[in-house]
């Protein structure tokens, strides 16, 4: 820890990130990935303060396979919000397996190399926790930081490991799955629930040479959408083809976002789906407030260690465990 971050200066901070600072930004962020009870504080209060500038922007998760083309996609709609709307784009990662790829991070910064030379975007590789609700949690808070820094879009690449798809919903206003054209991963997904989460499909790197067979793989998603029971928000997932390199279609699939962000508004689903986000982050940060309490109430964080090697080593059964627990916080807050 250094000096510097003794003296947590609140105020510069928000001046700054208000201002669209991206240094200071990038370094809220950093500090709010920290896991030290102190800088916690510091983030929490950071983000109490920003908050009535949060909420103005559209969030979209943007999920496939490793290789599906998420960075390059990104890019290339980002490239393209940047210079004909003039919109601020920021780019989250959340990665549960990149600490141990230890790839994605390098490739996400060549790969977005045209976004990344924009004044106009940020881009956040995923942190390097592995823990997967450390790192959604460290995303949620980006996603408001960012707000605050005056960014319209924010996307936020997963990859589609199953796990990643559930959390980044709890985050999003608008879910986009890649699949790569001819890839027949589509089963995979469907034995994930996957698709019934879905906004819009994407089948991708559908270049030129492949266009028919896109429309052909895009056409059969739609009939299929058409079966599944009706979503909440009432919006019927769209499937198109696309080519991020070829960049053909981009206006009409903006216009596929654009028009169900409307429909979300106009039927209040928009306002809902915040809501049931701002819980979903309340209950992240009981979550944490909890553990932190244990940690530091000396009978009961010795309690509860004792409880975990029991189970772990078999000598008590879960059952067991939280039945003592049970008895243990009744003696102590009696
Ligand atoms: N032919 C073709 N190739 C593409 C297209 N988009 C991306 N690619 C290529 O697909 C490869 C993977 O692209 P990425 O954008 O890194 O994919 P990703 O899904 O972000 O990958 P991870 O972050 O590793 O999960 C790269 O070699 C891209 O050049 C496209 O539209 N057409
Ligand atoms: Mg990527």
């Amino acid at each position: 820890m250094t000096d510097k971050r003794h003296q947590f200066d609140l105020t510069l901070y928000k001046e700054e990130i208000l201002k669209g600072n991206r240094s200071f930004l990038g370094r809220a962020i950093t500090l709010g990935e920290s896991t030290l009870d102190r800088d916690r504080m510091y983030t929490q209060n950071l983000l109490l303060e920003l908050l009535p500038h949060t909420g103005n922007s559209i969030r979209i998760g943007v999920s496939g396979i490793p290789g599906a083309g998420k960075s390059t996609f990104i890019e290339s709609i980002g490239t393209y919000l940047i210079e004909k709307f003039n919109k601020k784009v920021a780019v989250l990662a959340i990665d549960p397996s990149s600490q141990l790829s230890h790839g994605s991070i390098l490739g996400d910064k060549t790969r977005m190399e045209l976004l990344s030379r924009s004044e106009r975007a940020f881009i956040r590789p995923s942190p390097s926790q592995s823990n997967l609700g450390g790192v959604t949690q460290n995303t949620r808070e980006a996603v408001y930081l960012c707000e605050a820094a005056g960014y319209d879009v924010i996307f936020i690449e997963t990859v589609g490991v199953g796990q990643s798809e559930t959390a980044v919903h709890s985050m999003i206003d608008f879910f986009m799955m890649l699949q790569i054209v001819g890839g027949g991963d589509d089963l995979q997904a469907i034995k994930r629930g996957i698709y019934e989460h879905i906004d819009m499909l994407v089948v991708h790197k559908a270049d030129k040479n492949q266009l028919n067979q896109a429309k052909k793989e895009a056409s059969n998603f739609k009939k299929m959408f058409h079966l599944f029971p009706q979503k909440e928000s009432g919006w019927i997932p769209q499937a198109i083809p696309f080519s991020s390199i070829e960049k053909a279609g981009i206006y009409e699939l903006w216009d596929i976002i654009t028009k169900y962000e409307e429909q979300a508004v106009n039927s209040g689903y928009f306002k809902k789906k915040r809501e049931d986000q701002n819980l979903a982050w309340y209950n992240e940060l009981q979550q944490e407030q909890l553990d932190r309490f244990i940690k530091q109430h000396p009978l009961l964080s010795k309690g509860v260690n004792e409880l975990n090697q029991e189970v772990k080593n078999s000598k008590k059964t879960p059952l067991e465990a939280s039945r003592i627990l049970d008895n243990l916080l009744k003696n102590i807050f009696k």
